[in-house]
Order: structure tokens, then sequence, then C-alpha cells
């Protein structure tokens, strides 16, 4: 039986990335005086790095840019990605990052029903919060049993700490819910726990290995618009819904 649908957020709960965090790194790196620009292909290329300091990090060891001296890099790094997170929750304040379709239609449901949710992402805290609040309303925050956010599981996806905290945290087996993930590297976190995970997949992540996914879909579907189903059982209507999850769950 399905207990809970855990969610990741950055490219599942919704398109973040590009006209999100990307453009709020790059509001973060003018204010700091650096001349990088993290344009929509390299960021893409980044995006395989998951965790912002460590996106930031692993863009200073590959591409070499002028970082300052005499700095403690780690500290350095914390301090630009704090005026990141900034910029990314002014963005989201200002209501341009809508959620994906059929993700509130799925969420009512699951309430409904009494099926617990919760959160399972990468992303800093902070940004949980104010996407929910933007897109949900401020009560949304309650709605999830628990939010496993940013650092604390040390190691990101692929690794799958954060599944594994969240189960834990929830008393529940892995056979017991489903993960709803966008890319490679959340496919393998929530694999890497056992747990069972359905994608569905964005621009940035299309070309990903899903290797090991129940399904991939163009996203979880509206009435007025059917996702379409890449791989895996098809949801009847194009509406991934709880039936359809239960069923995923029973194969
Ligand atoms: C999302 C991420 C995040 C965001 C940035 O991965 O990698 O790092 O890009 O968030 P996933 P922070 O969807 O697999 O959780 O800058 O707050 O780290
Ligand atoms: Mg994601």
């Amino acid at each position: 039986m399905l207990q809970a649908i855990l969610f990741d957020v950055d490219g599942t709960l919704a398109d973040t990335e590009r006209d999100g965090h990307r453009v709020a790194f790059n509001l973060a790196f003018r204010d700091a005086g650096l001349d990088w620009h993290w344009d929509v292909p390299t960021y893409g290329e980044l995006l395989t790095v998951t965790g912002g300091k460590e996106r930031i990090r692993y863009f200073i060891e590959t591409h070499d840019p002028a970082v300052p001296e005499n700095e403690d890099l780690a500290e350095w790094i914390a301090g630009l990605h704090k005026a990141k997170t900034a910029h990314y929750l002014a963005l989201l304040k200002k209501g341009e990052i809508p959620l994906r379709p059929g993700v509130e239609r799925l969420i009512a449901e699951a309430r409904e029903r009494g099926i617990r949710l919760a959160i399972t992402t990468t992303t800093t805290p902070e940004n949980v919060d104010g996407l929910l609040r933007a897109t949900l309303g401020d009560e949304s925050l309650d709605w999830f049993e628990v939010i496993a956010a940013g650092d604390i599981v040390p190691a990101k996806k692929p690794a799958p700490d954060i599944y594994t905290w969240t189960l834990e945290k929830m008393n529940l087996r892995a056979d017991e819910v489903i993960a709803l993930e966008d890319s490679g590297n959340g496919v393998r976190s929530a694999l890497g726990a056992d747990v069972p995970v359905v994608v569905t997949l964005n621009d940035y992540t299309a070309e990903d290995d899903f290797s090991g996914a129940i399904s991939v879909l163009t996203d979880l579907g509206e009435p007025s618009a059917p996702a379409r189903t890449l791989s895996g059982p098809a949801p009847g209507n194009g509406l991934v819904d709880l039936d359809y999850l239960e069923a995923c769950l029973g194969r």
C-alpha cells in the first residue's frame, strides 16, 4: 500500500533551474564583482553537480575562473551562495515560477486520501519554503510532514542519504513510498535507498539516464493537457494520480 509520496523540488515541483537558480547565481556573481556568467548551456553542464555550493566549487575546478586570493575558499563560496539564495527568494516572491502541470492536483488528491507527503531535495531549505509559499500559500508548508533539504545530509544526490534520512524520519519502508524526480541524479539517489521512482523530465534532464525508474513521463498531466509516457506503464487518462502510483508500487 502506498503510504507517502516523496517530492523532489527543482525540476519536479517547478522548473526552477533555467529562469530561477541560474539567474540568481548570475546576479550574485555580478554583485560580487565577478565577470562569471552561466549561460543556459553552461548551466546545463554544471547541473551534473547537485547543490549550489558544490556547483560553484565544480565550476572553479573545471573552468578555472579568477577567484579572490587570500580567502578561505569554502567560506567565500558559502558567502557567494548566500547572496544567490537571497536573489532566488526574491525571484520566487515575484511569483514568476509556477508549479509544473499536475503537481497541485496530485498534492490535493493525496491530502484528500490521507497519503503522507514529504520533500526530498538538495536545495536550501529557505528555497523550498519560498517556492511553496509563492505557489500553494503559507499553509502548504504544513502539508509536508518532512522537508528534507540542503545540508541536513552531508552527501547530496546522487547519494541516497536524503532518501534514507526521510524514510527514517517518517518511520516508513522504501516499498511503502514513491519518489517523484526529474533527473538522473535524483533517480540514482532514490534507487540507492531502494525507493521506487517515477520521473517527469524537463529540457535540462531529457537526455539523463533514468535506468531503474518505473516510468518516465513528460509531466504529471492535467485533464486539459494529458502527460505523454516515454517509458514504463502509462497512466490510463494521461494523469498521474494515486491509482497510478499505487499500481506502480505493485510492480
Ligand atoms: C537541485 C539542485 C539544487 C539547485 C540549487 O537538485 O541541484 O542545487 O540547483 O539549490 P535536485 P541550492 O532537484 O536533484 O534536488 O543553490 O540552494 O543548493
Ligand atoms: Mg530535481
